[in-house]
């Protein structure tokens, strides 16, 4: 099992959050809610409003998301799913645990530190002038921004 960490369309109420729900793909175990560590851009991007991640630690915010623990199956849907090596790539980054929902939640099944290094889909493929968008610290498709995604089967 691998450790995710979602900050866009894939968390609970957001437009692809089915995936994470369906069986057919995979397991997917919500375990809590935490931020990055580092400081990132986090800016809606291209026709499709989509969400990414970009790869400039230390600059933006600490961004707000949700931790799964996903198996093989699920983890590769995924990569498919994001267009993984080519529109993002999955990296492991530090995040500090801010809420954790254990199995039962039982308190011990929390880690005992206060962060989780987690898989998360960013991009080092993005454009110059995306530097210049909002930089959002915790997505939602609903938002006020008015930016709502648009899933690629609708384009
Ligand atoms: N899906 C992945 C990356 C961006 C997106 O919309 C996620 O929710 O983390």
């Amino acid at each position: 099992m691998h450790n995710i960490f979602v900050y866009g369309t894939l968390k609970k109420g957001q437009p692809n959050y089915h995936i994470m729900t369906d069986p057919k793909l995979g397991k997917a175990f919500f375990k809590g809610r935490g931020q990055t560590v580092d400081k990132y851009p986090l800016v809606i991007a291209e026709e499709g409003n989509i969400p990414f991640l970009l790869e400039i630690p230390g600059t933006g915010r600490h961004i707000a998301g949700e931790i799964y623990l996903v198996d093989d199956q699920m983890l590769q849907f995924l990569d498919e799913f994001e267009c993984c090596p080519d529109m993002y790539q999955r990296t492991i980054k530090r995040i500090e645990i801010l809420e954790w929902e254990g199995k039962d939640d039982s308190p011990e099944e929390r880690p005992a530190a206060n962060t989780i290094e987690c898989f998360v889909y960013s991009t080092t493929s993005y454009k110059p002038k995306w530097l210049s968008l909002t930089y959002h610290d915790c997505y939602d498709s609903y938002g006020t921004h008015g930016l709502l995604f648009i899933s690629h089967l609708d384009r």
